[in-house]
């Protein structure tokens, strides 16, 4: 059904209203106006706390934002999507990833069937095959354990698996080492090669649609190296598959029997939850695997109920619509101070710019007078701050950052985590306050004047510059899928009130299909075709080297 035009809505003009007074507002002013103002504007559920005190905004913003998530049908369509409706309008699919995390107790229907038992019939084999590996009860074609697992997938059957592996790398099994293999460069496969050996290495295809070229090389690729020490009968103590496509596995070689399927209702950024967690399972354990998706479910509960003032998925996606539309940031940085969440930054990356890079409606108008998804990056604190900080803290762009940390380590280097905590909460409270002239010139007093004067400039900080803090406790499984989940459905909310379709992404297919012309022109197996004097020039280059 085609909705009005986000612009075209009475709350979207009253926030337009509110908007050109809030851009003068000073975050510092606000602070001092009430100081009850963290108490109001933090919020917690499923074991994580977000507060979000400090952006450019007050409770009539949030009143009138929240008026936008209703008029726009932001809960109908949080509705939609749990009730397995086919909200992925472009694909015509359900979007169910919410039903991989559910108790066996819970029914989600699709088409009038109920696909819990699907899943978690998934889930037992995940189990026994994880536990075997684990326990060193399935062995090599040698008669020897597991001792290193290569997941070969890319986008969504990657940068999960791997965020999480990372993230859990304190309840991993000692024996097993994960690698992720990716990229068709080659380098990634002989990296991975060289480390492995092929008596004791389980490779992972993972790949939805079992036809992704990148993927199907590797695998390709990784079959020929393992067949070079191996016969034929090895392969199925070795290969092992994650998709949907039964009859590509088959002619991959692959038994059926060491397939895990998923379904399409699963979006490749999505899939984590799915049989796409497998290295997971198998780092970790299937417990442990199980708390991450009970996690997930937890964040999916307090989304499906929580009214939207005290929803953290709604606060977050209502907050970062704010900053995006009305005070004209283009870009978002993520900057969690936890070594173990370095993934998690590109984890997002995909997430939220697969999802709400769009430049359509639903109903397929161009959107001409908005903007839609940010861009998304960032690095580990501390590390970020001895790198870009200075354009976040001083740059003519003003970028919010999502600040992510765990009051507790999992480490006894306990004056560690106070420094890093205390570096966490110093740069929120930068970015808010900045450093006026005045501070400046108190700073630099006894110097000469003149000096002072030169250097004020240089060393004023505007500050009003929004961020929010999500803590933890720990880091841990279940704190972990909740995490992952606030984010999930943030990009719904945002989806839903840009009104563009979060769940296909036909960018993404067309550079699967893109490179194709050229790299049959590079083997020689085409005639060089008609590009520009750019691409032939590039092309002819990369011949001559050959
Ligand atoms: C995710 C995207 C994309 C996808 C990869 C891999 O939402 O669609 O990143 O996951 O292109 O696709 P396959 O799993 O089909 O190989």
């Amino acid at each position: 059904m085609r909705q009005p035009i986000l612009t075209s809505t009475t709350s979207y003009q009253s926030l337009r209203n509110h908007a050109s007074q809030a851009r003068e507002w000073q975050m510092r002013e606000l602070f001092a106006q009430d100081p009850q103002r963290f108490e109001r504007l933090s919020t917690e559920a499923a074991g994580l706390f977000l507060d979000y005190s400090k952006n450019r905004l007050d409770g009539r913003t949030l009143e009138l934002l929240a008026e936008l998530a209703r008029e726009r049908g932001v809960e109908r369509l949080r509705d939609a999507m749990f009730a397995g409706e086919k909200i992925n309008l472009t694909e015509n699919r359900a979007v169910l990833h919410t039903a991989l995390r559910a108790p066996r107790t819970r029914a989600f229907e699709l088409d009038g069937q109920n696909i819990t038992g699907d899943v978690h019939a998934v889930l037992d084999r995940i189990k026994t095959f994880s536990d075997s590996v684990r326990s060193g009860a399935w062995l090599g074609h040698t008669g020897k354990p597991i001792t290193d697992v290569v997941n070969i997938g890319i986008g969504g059957s990657d940068l999960g698996p791997k965020m999480v592996c990372l993230a859990l790398r304190q309840f991993a099994h000692p024996r097993l080492a994960m690698h992720f293999v990716s990229n068709v460069d080659g380098h990634d496969m002989d990296a991975a090669l060289s480390r492995v050996n092929p008596e004791t290495t389980l490779f992972i295809i993972a790949s939805k649609t079992f036809t992704t070229a990148e993927t199907m090389m590797n695998a390709n690729t990784a079959r020929a190296w393992f067949l070079q020490q191996a016969p034929e009968e090895a392969l199925a103590k070795h290969f092992v598959a994650v998709s949907t496509n039964v009859e590509a596995i088959k002619t991959f070689g692959i038994d059926p029997a060491n397939m895990f399927p998923f379904w399409d209702w699963v979006g490749g950024r999505y899939s984590v939850w799915s049989a796409i967690g497998l290295p997971v399972a198998l780092s970790v354990g299937f417990g442990y695997f199980s708390d991450l998706l009970a996690g997930a479910h937890a964040m999916d509960e307090h989304f499906r109920t929580a009214p939207i003032e005290q929803n953290l998925p709604m606060i977050l996606g209502l907050v970062g619509f704010w900053n995006r539309e009305f005070l004209d940031c283009a870009s978002v940085s993520i900057a969690p101070y936890h070594q173990d969440l370095n993934r998690f930054p590109a984890y997002l990356q995909q997430l939220d710019m697969e999802s709400n890079g769009k430049r359509v409606t639903r109903a397929g108008d161009t959107i001409t007078d908005y903007d839609t998804g940010p861009v998304i990056w960032g690095d580990v604190g501390t590390n970020g701050q001895h790198a870009y900080f200075q354009l976040l803290h001083q740059g003519t762009d003003v970028t919010p950052i999502d600040f992510i940390a765990a009051l507790r380590p999992a480490h006894e280097f306990h004056n560690h985590h106070a420094a890093l905590l205390a570096n966490c909460f110093a740069q929120s409270e930068a970015f808010m306050k900045g450093k006026t002239a005045d501070e400046v010139r108190q700073d630099l007093a006894g110097q000469p004047l003149d000096e002072i004067e030169r250097l004020v400039p240089h060393k004023t900080f505007p500050g009003n510059r929004p961020s929010n803090t999500i803590l933890m406790e720990y880091l841990t499984p279940a704190t972990l899928g909740a995490l992952i989940a606030l984010y999930e459905h943030k990009v719904f909310v945002q989806g839903a009130l840009w009104d563009v379709n979060s769940y296909d992404q036909w960018g993404v297919e067309l550079g699967k299909v893109l490179a194709k012309k050229i790299e049959a022109e590079l083997n020689g197996e085409a005639q060089p075709a008609q590009h520009d004097s750019s691409t032939n020039g590039l092309i002819a280059r990369a011949k001559a080297a050959v």
